[in-house]
């Protein structure tokens, strides 16, 4: 079996509230390695990247807060990745806001070249600076990865795009932009609402989502944005929506993607636990991930 890797992004440039950028923090004392170590994993932390902070720097762009930033934290979190794909294992990408996906895609992508996406997640980050309504780059990475976007995020890791639309797809959605629609659509990505999932089951939806992006891929990058589960079970988000996957959905889901035996990374981002309840986010994502490294019940 391979072996894991976590990695620290403690990054909070890439949206307007402080706090996630302890996520890192809060995964970590929820026990994510002791428990993978439990299930027979071998796992070794490999520390926090270094994140400048906000306070530290001014917004030069309204629509493209802390960019220079963001591109910093991103080339950094790009080569960590890179170089344990590189030596064969599968990182775990600790949040942070969404925005580190911009690297840690990258770094996945640079080794798997024709990589397919689940996008887990409430919001469609589908995101330009031409789109956005906040300026927040944690509502981009998708649109990155897919080719769309400023130029420099782009350029991250030398190539792009990063992922082929047809290997693509976002689960959860129910909070999407008004002019964040037209790229979804326009792009070609599969998207699996809250309402085809309620429709569908789980169940049904992740085994089409598997087999989209694994059909013809090198493996499957997971991004699990925690927002994309209802704030009930992840009230430490810093965007919650209501109508959210439930914990049973969340479970199913990560137990199929680890039957697929297909995943090659996965970030793990927007744990806020200035926003949370008794550490209760961060120990709803250590537990994801436990189902998503093969824990079963006999
Ligand atoms: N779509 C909105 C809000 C948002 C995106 N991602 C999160 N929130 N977590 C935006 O600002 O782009
Ligand atoms: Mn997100
Ligand atoms: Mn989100």
């Amino acid at each position: 079996m391979k072996e894991l890797r976590i990695i620290g992004a403690p990054s909070d440039l890439g949206q307007g509230r402080r706090g996630v950028d302890m996520g890192p923090s809060a995964i970590r004392y929820a026990g994510l390695r002791e428990k993978l170590h439990s299930l027979g994993c071998v796992v070794k932390d490999l520390g926090n990247i270094d994140v400048p902070m906000p306070e530290m720097h001014t917004v030069k762009n309204e629509k493209l807060k802390y960019l220079d930033e963001v591109l910093r934290v991103s080339q950094d979190l790009f080569q960590r990745v890179q170089s344990v794909v590189e030596d064969g294992h599968i990182p775990i990408i600790l949040g942070g806001d969404h925005s580190i996906s911009i690297g840690s895609v990258a770094g996945v992508a640079s080794k798997y070249r024709n990589v397919g996406v689940i996008w887990f997640d409430a919001h469609g980050d589908m995101n330009t600076e031409e789109t956005t309504p906040s300026g927040n780059i944690h509502g981009m990475p998708l649109a990155v990865a897919l080719g769309y976007g400023h130029q420099q995020l782009l350029s991250i890791g030398g190539f792009t795009p990063k992922v082929n639309p047809k290997n693509v797809v976002l689960v959860g959605a129910r909070s999407v932009d008004s002019d964040e629609v037209r790229l979804i659509r326009e792009s070609g990505i599969k998207v699996y609402t809250m309402a085809e999932i309620d429709q569908a089951g789980m169940g049904q939806v992740m085994s089409e989502a598997i087999e989209i992006a694994g059909n013809g891929t090198d493996g499957i990058h997971l991004s699990l944005d925690l927002d994309a589960l209802d704030p009930m079970f992840a009230p430490g988000v810093g965007t919650p929506v209501n109508g959210g996957v439930t914990y049973r959905e969340g479970h199913l889901a990560m137990e199929l993607l680890a039957a697929s035996g297909r995943l090659v990374s996965v970030d793990v981002v927007e744990v806020n636990p200035i926003l949370d309840n008794r550490n209760r986010t961060a120990e709803m994502a250590v537990e994801l991930v436990e189902s998503l490294f093969g824990k079963t019940v006999v």
